[in-house]
């Protein structure tokens, strides 16, 4: 994948912040799926965990990680945490027939078997939502993230400028 532009970049961050924050607002998460008791061990690593620096005043951001699943069966996540949100979803951002964005809660995420899921800016991602406090570029947070099948993995992330 190539890299954009720092310019694109922000510019394309700014056009989809704007109205992620609107249509965040006044939404309740959704009740997720009942979690069974781990079976197996978690078969899930985690890199590249970030969490987006957003302005003073700004209460909502979102998180971005790729998760690789070594295991054949693919991975649920039912639930996301975050220790300065005062909750979390999950989102799934597609692009309709017309070509046009739009994101929307999903009581679940999948990592495929043998695969990845890569949480972004374009795509899917976590939102972390009632922010307890400004976040500092460089600090790490702790998230966490449950599975359908019992399992709590905790993610270290850091919080980076758009
Ligand atoms: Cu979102």
């Amino acid at each position: 994948m190539s890299r954009p532009t720092p310019l694109i970049t922000s510019m394309a961050l700014a056009a989809a912040l704007l109205p992620a924050v609107a249509q965040h607002t006044g939404h309740t998460p959704p009740a997720p799926p009942k979690p069974a008791s781990p079976a197996a061990p978690l078969s899930l690593t985690v890199r590249g965990a970030r969490v987006v620096a957003v302005p003073p005043g700004v209460t909502e951001t979102s998180a971005f990680m790729t998760l690789k699943n070594t295991g054949a069966a693919p991975v649920v996540l039912t639930r996301a945490m975050g220790e300065v949100a005062g909750s979390a979803m999950l989102m799934s951002t597609r692009r309709d027939a017309k070509g046009l964005t739009g994101m929307r809660m999903v009581p679940t995420l999948t990592v495929p078997g043998r695969g990845t899921l890569t949480l972004s800016e374009s795509g899917d991602h976590v939102m972390l939502m009632d922010l307890k406090r400004p976040l500092k570029v460089g600090e790490t947070l702790r998230l966490r993230l449950e599975t359908l099948d019992g399992h709590r993995l905790n993610v270290q992330a850091v919080v980076r400028k758009p």
